[in-house]
């Protein structure tokens, strides 16, 4: 059998899927991811995006922090794809229990999946650092000439998303640690697996079924059941 028809069949069999993703995930609609040859750690910036992701790069340069957020994540137009739906499906068909993903694009939730732990946050959420009044969706941000500033009082509006430097929500670790402990699948794709603590996470599946769907490999490889070196959307497309 073909790996894809494996594939296919652990997903049939299966009642407890969990899938764990990354940056791969939404490169299929549009939005670059960090460590591919095109993504955005190739690109030329005055810092590199490790320096400008940080959490202290971010309290000293906002300006060159949110003119970097805002090319090249808060991206015009973008739209779940082909993956992100074949998910939803596989949550309302009552076989996939959770999504965990990297991603800060918001775009699981929006193809309708419901339990969704966006461990680094959600470019979606954006709050005053002072006063903390909440600025849903990517337009206040986006549409800001410069550093965003509340219309209430002035204070940076930041997105709620983990910085390098800072810490992860803890409630949103135990729920996903807990979702992968009792998986009966794990598919796990577009993450090149460096960035932990997050990476670390596989490390609770206790199953046979530890699919690996990514382009490049991966420290992981040699641990999963099944990888697939293919687009992802090539692979979600089948099921
Ligand atoms: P990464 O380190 O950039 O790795 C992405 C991996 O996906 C690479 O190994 C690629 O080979 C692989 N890949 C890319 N496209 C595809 C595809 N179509 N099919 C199969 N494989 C593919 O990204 P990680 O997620 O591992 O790194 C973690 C960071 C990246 C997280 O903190 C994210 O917040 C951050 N990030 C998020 C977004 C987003 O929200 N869309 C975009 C860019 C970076």
């Amino acid at each position: 059998m073909d790996e894809i028809a494996v594939f296919k069949q652990w997903v049939e069999e299966s009642n407890n899927i969990v899938f764990f993703g990354g940056a791969g995930v939404s490169t299929e609609s549009g939005i670059k991811d960090f460590r591919s040859v095109d993504g955005l750690y190739h690109e030329k910036y005055d810092y590199p995006p490790e320096t400008m992701l940080s959490h202290s790069f971010f309290m000293e340069n906002p300006a060159e922090f949110f003119k970097f957020h805002k090319d090249k994540i808060l991206v015009e137009g973008i739209k779940p794809n082909i993956t992100h739906l074949k998910l939803a499906e596989l949550e309302q068909k009552g076989k996939l229990k959770a999504i965990v993903t990297q991603n800060i694009d918001g775009l699981h939730t929006a193809a309708g999946s419901k339990e969704v732990y966006e461990i680094h946050g959600s470019a979606q959420r954006n709050y005053c650092m002072d006063c903390g009044k909440q600025f849903p969706g990517i337009r206040y941000v986006k549409d800001a000439p410069g550093i965003p500033r509340c219309d209430k009082c002035g204070g940076i509006v930041r997105p709620d998303v983990v910085l390098y430097e800072e810490a992860l929500d803890q409630r949103l670790m135990r729920k996903s640690i807990d979702a992968i402990h009792d998986a009966d699948m794990l598919i796990v794709a577009g993450t090149s697996l460096v960035v932990y603590p997050a990476a670390g996470l596989i490390d609770y599946y206790r199953g046979n079924k530890l699919v690996l769907i990514n382009l490049q490999a991966t420290t992981y490889d040699a641990r999963a059941n099944l990888v697939i070196r293919r687009k992802i959307g090539e692979v979600f497309s089948q099921i």
